[in-house]
């Protein structure tokens, strides 16, 4: 089979007129990005790169060095193109202006540079999400206002994921496509065509040590789906948590399943745990590209409509008929 990478990729996407060149160069720099995070991330312990930076991010969270290491990474990569309005990260407060020597342009990129980073010492799978939106056309100057915008205003989203292989999956909105990076060519290369989420599935992924804090409809269902064969659901179901969205997510698009980050008592104060922007959107303009939904429980992800940069949902998303079962307990709650 010819080996395409994920540059012949967009270049026939742009020639499909499914996207411009400036998308095109905005998909192509993150995906190095990601590469040079990949660099670091695998050099762990040898590059003296674990453990804390001695700073917190916006969240309150101790950052590790590799967290700040990708911020930089996104960042630097993305301001010179000339393709941006602007920049959003996990790890900055503020919106993250482009530089004024350099040229904007008409996208916004947002980003988690390093998701799932308490995994790296531990050496487990982390990755990288991100997500496009177009500036509006009537501002000079981006804003945190500019950002404000439902998921299904993003014109792409995707992730990097560090783990055994690297691999960069995104959406332009045709499909969910797969690129698993050659590291003797430093390419991409297209491994995994139109993934999409089989309708069924015997496999729920959630954090069951807050089961005592679960809405009640998410307590329903995940008790049923405990009950195995004996149960409602008449079937055994298994059960995976990596503690790494990221990883957790290209599971279930690549075999199925329900990734669950509900609502519940301990982070109901936050709106959540995951957050919106730059982790909840991405990914759930992914898994419905792949067939499949993504809910708060309550309405769809890619409909809610942002107040602030950094705020939470809850995330329910994978095979569409366990989404739409766990909205149906929510209704009917
Ligand atoms: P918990 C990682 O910190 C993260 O944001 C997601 O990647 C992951 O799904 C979740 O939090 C894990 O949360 O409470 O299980 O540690």
């Amino acid at each position: 089979m010819r080996r395409v990478t994920l540059t012949q990729f967009l270049i026939e996407q742009q020639r499909a007129g499914r996207m411009t060149a400036d998308l095109r160069l905005l998909l192509e720099v993150v995906a190095r990005a990601a590469k040079a995070i990949s660099v670091n991330v695998s050099k762990g312990a040898l590059a003296g790169l674990l453990g804390e930076a001695g700073t917190d991010n916006v969240q309150g969270e101790a950052q590790k060095k590799l967290d700040v290491i990708a911020n930089e990474i996104l960042l630097q990569a993305n301001e010179w193109g000339g393709h941006l309005a602007a920049m959003a990260s996990e790890e900055v407060e503020t919106v993250h202006q482009i530089p004024f020597d350099y040229p904007t342009g008409g996208f916004l990129l947002l980003f988690d540079p390093l998701d799932g980073s308490s995994n790296i010492d531990v050496n487990i799978s982390v990755g990288m999400i991100f997500s496009v939106l177009r500036m509006p056309p009537s501002e000079q100057r981006a804003t945190e206002e500019s950002f404000m915008q439902p998921g299904r205003e993003q014109v792409a989203a995707g992730y990097a994921l560090f783990g055994p292989s690297t691999m960069f999956v995104l959406t332009i909105g045709h499909g969910v496509h797969a690129f698993t990076l050659d590291r003797e060519m430093g390419s991409f290369i297209y491994t995994q065509p139109f993934m999409t989420i089989p309708e069924e599935t015997r496999e729920f992924a959630i954090n069951a040590s807050n089961a005592r804090f679960w809405e009640k409809p998410v307590q329903r269902y995940i008790d049923e789906l405990q009950q195995g064969k004996a149960g409602p659901r008449g079937v055994d179901f298994n059960m995976r948590w990596v503690a790494s969205m990221v990883a957790d997510v290209h599971r279930v698009l690549t075999r199925g399943g329900i990734f669950m980050y509900p609502m519940d008592e301990k982070c109901r104060h936050q709106g959540g745990k995951l957050r919106l922007m730059y982790e909840a959107n991405p990914m759930a303009m992914l898994v419905e590209q792949a067939g499949g939904a993504a809910s708060t429980g309550r309405e769809r992800i890619l409909d809610v409509q942002p107040h602030k940069l950094h705020q939470r949902v809850p995330v329910i998303l994978g095979s569409r008929a366990e989404v739409e079962r766990v909205n149906d307990y929510y209704r009917e709650a």
